[in-house]
């Protein structure tokens, strides 16, 4: 392989505490980048993806297996995958796509997506992928604030999910159709076939913007966090380290491309590293999960604590007669993973779950039980070589403490490592709020203990995480007030025993209006339609009138304690702490 840093392998018995320390003290990311693709400043997702492959004779080894839901397998070299990537990126500059310019995908796992994204990429073009299970709300405000010039995404999507709203997208001018038909659109076929042109290579530096992927806060719209090309280096240096990724592997990540893990992991990382990657386009299913791992002979597979739940509820049964001599590490991001679950796995699945902690933001693996070291139950892991971690607390004059070993505090990281986030679209204050002499602070509690392995304790903020997504209350409460009968609107993430946490939102009403179930069931499908299941409120009562704090925001968190029968807590915190900078 090319790569002089990440061909190091992981020493042989593990990462021991020495081994890390130097790694992480003699590691350089700027040199690191500029090893990456040889040429002198440049730098490209897409390219390094693919195009690096065929060059190094790789292009007849399968890139990526797609496993439809009706069955169908389609399977795509990196040669393959090459080729038509330029292709769409050759369609792109065909229709007038300047580097920079948005372009979004709305699809679910199918392969064009795929291709859609390193073609954007390719293009110099900025990839905003979004999550196909979101309503027509959700999706509206992302293109609409991405300023999309682009959409890929199928007919049904497209009529369930954007038609109604295309007159207010201006700047959306092209909408391509992987899949049937609708008037203002145009075929995939169609759309490649209109460039004429081979496409001309677009030469990227590692600060030129990439991936534009949109997460919640707890105020205010979604934001729009924006990722560069070299961020690639931190995605094949976390794939190296913590996933083990070798050429040739069979590795399987289930996380959808509309959120972050879906891109660093379950495109970015796999196809650098020359992995063969198994995308399922079904949903979540037991046995056929099962099938795929013992099946495919899944070396590799990532995952998420709530998948993981869902199985062990399951059982053995489904695992009776089945065996998974390939699989050589599993590992699990997006939420707390329970210890239950890496015990579990290592007695059904033959290997312990390793957990990894990171964030949209923060673009890659930050923190993780990765290499040989040993899982600590419980545990997040110890920080990737390059990247440092601190437990800090934010002081009132906007400094920081830095705290001991054992003391709670919130997650900071060393601001410039690669994939650190570059911005938020258009939003330079929010984005400033996260940094504070030169940490980035990530809005979650940990305490650090003796031997530098983090433990995850909590968001600092309201937003919530359901089934390993993350959702701001924020944008369901202003679906709610939209309803007639809404005076206010307060939304909190609910403890679930599979979900990790559910969404439940309190409404008080206007008067002249009667809280009853029929009401109820009203707003759930109001939220349910605007925002698609996977936002809408799971639950919902009504209240006479909703805590407040003397700003006149509304304290989920009062909320939540009163829900879960909590102590209400101190209540002056809890309205300094919802004013807090950063949202
Ligand atoms: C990759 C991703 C980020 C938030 C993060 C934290 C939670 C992620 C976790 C975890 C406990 C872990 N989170 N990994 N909590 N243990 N191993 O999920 O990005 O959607 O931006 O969510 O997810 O709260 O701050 P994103």
């Amino acid at each position: 392989m090319d790569y002089p840093i990440i061909d190091k392998p992981v020493p042989a018995g593990g990462w021991n505490l020495a081994d890390y320390a130097a790694a992480r003290r003699d590691f350089d990311w700027q040199q690191a980048c500029r090893l990456l693709d040889g040429r002198p400043g440049g730098i490209n997702i897409g390219c390094v993806a693919t195009d690096r492959h065929v060059r190094a004779g790789r292009g007849a080894v399968a890139a990526l297996r797609w496993l439809g839901k009706d069955g169908t397998v389609r399977e795509l070299s990196y040669g393959e995958l090459a080729a038509a990537s330029d292709r769409f990126a050759a369609a792109l500059q065909a229709a007038g796509i300047a580097p920079g310019e948005r372009v979004a995908v709305l699809a679910g796992r199918i392969p064009e997506l795929y291709v859609a994204a390193l073609g954007t990429l390719k293009a110099g073009a900025v990839f905003c992928p979004l999550f196909s299970a979101f309503g027509p709300e959700p999706v509206y405000t992302r293109l609409s604030r991405s300023e999309a010039r682009v959409l890929v995404t199928t007919a049904t999507l497209y009529a369930r999910k954007v038609q109604a709203n295309r007159a207010r997208l201006p700047a959306l001018t092209q909408v391509v159709l992987a899949a049937g038909e609708a008037p203002d659109t145009l075929g995939w076929q169609a759309f490649l076939d209109a460039a004429r042109e081979p496409l001309r290579p677009v030469s990227t530096g590692a600060e030129d913007a990439a991936l534009l992927h949109y997460t919640s806060g707890t105020t205010g719209a979604p934001k729009g966090a924006l990722h560069v090309h070299g961020a690639v280096l931190a995605h094949a240096w976390s794939g190296h380290a913590v996933l083990d990724l070798r050429p040739g592997d069979v590795y399987w990540c289930t996380a959808d491309p509309g959120w972050v893990t879906g891109m660093s992991y379950g495109l970015v990382a796999p196809l650098v590293l020359g992995a063969t990657l198994v995308v399922d386009e079904a949903e979540f299913d037991a046995g056929r999960w099962y099938d795929i791992l013992e099946r495919e002979r899944v070396n590799v597979w990532y995952t998420a604590p709530t998948a993981i739940r869902m199985l062990m509820k399951y059982g053995a049964e489904p695992l009776a007669g089945r065996g998974f001599p390939a699989l050589r590490l599993l590992a699990s991001v997006g939420e707390p993973l329970n210890p239950e679950a890496v015990v579990w796995a290592e007695r059904h699945l033959g290997r312990p779950f390793h957990d990894t902690w990171w964030q949209t933001e923060t673009g890659a693996i930050m923190v993780a039980n990765y290499g040989a070291q040993a899982v600590r139950l419980g545990s997040m892991g110890r920080p990737l070589p390059g990247v440092e971690v601190a437990i800090v607390r934010r002081r009132r004059d906007g400094g920081l403490d830095f705290l001991a070993d054992g003391e709670e505090g919130e997650i900071a990281i060393r601001a410039g490592w690669p994939s650190m986030f570059r911005g938020y679209l258009d939003e330079a204050e929010r984005y400033a709020a996260c940094f504070a002499e030169g940490w980035y602070l990530a809005g979650d509690l940990a305490v650090r203990d003796a031997d530098g392995y983090f433990w995850f304790v909590g968001r600092n903020d309201d937003v919530i995480k359901t089934a390993g997504h993350l959702i701001g209350p924020f944008e369901v409460e202003n679906v709610l007030m939209e309803h007639a009968a809404v005076a206010e609107a307060g939304v909190i993430g609910k403890p679930d025993p599979y979900a990790g946490e559910v969404i439940k939102a309190f409404v008080a009403l206007k008067p002249g209006h009667v809280a009853d179930d029929a009401l109820r069931k009203a707003l759930i499908g109001l939220a349910r339609a605007r925002l698609g299941p996977a936002v809408a409120p799971r639950e919902l009562d009504f209240l006479p009138e909703l805590p407040r704090t003397r700003s006149g925001k509304i304290l989920r968190r009062l909320l939540k304690a009163r829900e879960l029968g909590l102590p209400e807590g101190d209540l002056s915190t809890l309205e300094t702490d919802s004013d807090s900078a950063r949202s």
